[in-house]
């Protein structure tokens, strides 16, 4: 088994649903990092490693944003993944290997992107990113490497060419209505569930904690990989 392959193997061994590999490279050049213009990097690598973890529709927990560090269940889950992957890849390879921040504007990067590049997935008509395995219902985060891992290519997949696209009727403020999606008509729902945060107790909390259930309608409609 080669490097890379026994590296995506063991993203899956320690939880990862889905993995992939570009080259940071082609990641700067994508449309995302193209739109908002260069990043200012403080850290060298060659290749991003972007794990995707499942977020079914029967377990909506895990995207529940609360006040606790990594911001959802299904984050933290990531978030340890990918702190476990850094530590075998020092221990197996000796790679310097940087786990990235979620928040672009904190020094993380545009992980669709990523996650396309990377072979993960397809941008689909509800504007994320689709998987075979899971359709839309996929989260991500990304690690860097200082080796350059041969880039995994993207992937030939068009599901929703054939698709009435029913993520795009599903949409509580009609964010397609143009034909394409609009960030301000889908970020008046993001602030409409920021105000109507739900405050309830699990059963593992100490204390009741607000908790923000986001709006899904454009993924959870999505027929890909169900
Ligand atoms: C800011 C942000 C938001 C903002 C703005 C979203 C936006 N697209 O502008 C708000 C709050 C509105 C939002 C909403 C949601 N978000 Co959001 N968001 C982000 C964040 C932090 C950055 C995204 C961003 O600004 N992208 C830049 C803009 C320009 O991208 P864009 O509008 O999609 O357009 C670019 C791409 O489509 C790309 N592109 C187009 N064609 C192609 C082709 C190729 C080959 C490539 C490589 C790229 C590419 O180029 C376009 C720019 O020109 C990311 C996490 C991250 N670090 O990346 C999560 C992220 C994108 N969000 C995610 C999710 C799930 C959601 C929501 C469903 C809410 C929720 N419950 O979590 C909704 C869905 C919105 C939607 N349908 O797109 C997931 C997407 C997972 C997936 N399967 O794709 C991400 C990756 C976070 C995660 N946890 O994994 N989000």
């Amino acid at each position: 088994m080669d490097i890379r392959a026994r590296i995506l193997a063991k993203a899956r061994i320690l939880g990862a649903s889905l993995s992939g590999v570009s080259s940071l490279d082609s990641l700067l050049g994508s449309p995302s990092h193209q739109v908002y213009g260069e990043l200012h990097w403080t850290l060298s690598a060659e290749s991003v490693l972007v794990l995707g973890l499942e977020h079914p529709e029967n377990e909506p927990e895990l995207d529940w944003w609360d006040d606790r560090d990594g911001g959802t269940p299904g984050n933290r889950q990531l978030v340890n993944i990918a702190k476990d992957l850094k530590q075998w890849l020092q221990e197996e390879f000796g790679f310097n290997v940087h786990p990235l921040p979620y928040h672009v504007e904190k020094g993380g990067l545009f992980l669709k992107d990523a996650a396309i590049l990377g072979g993960i997935g397809t941008l689909g008509s509800n504007n994320l990113v689709i998987t075979k395995e899971f359709g839309p219902r996929v989260r991500f985060r990304a690690l860097l490497i200082d080796v350059n891992l041969k880039p995994k290519a993207p992937i030939d997949f068009t599901p929703c060419q054939a698709c009435d696209n029913p993520c795009r009727s599903a949409c509580p403020q009609d964010a397609f209505a143009n034909g394409f999606y609009s960030r301000i008509s889908c970020n008046k729902q993001m602030e409409a569930d920021e105000r109507g945060k739900d405050v309830f107790k699990q059963p593992d909390d100490k204390l009741p904690k607000p908790r923000i259930k986001y709006c899904r309608a454009c993924e959870l409609s999505c027929p890909v990989g169900k």
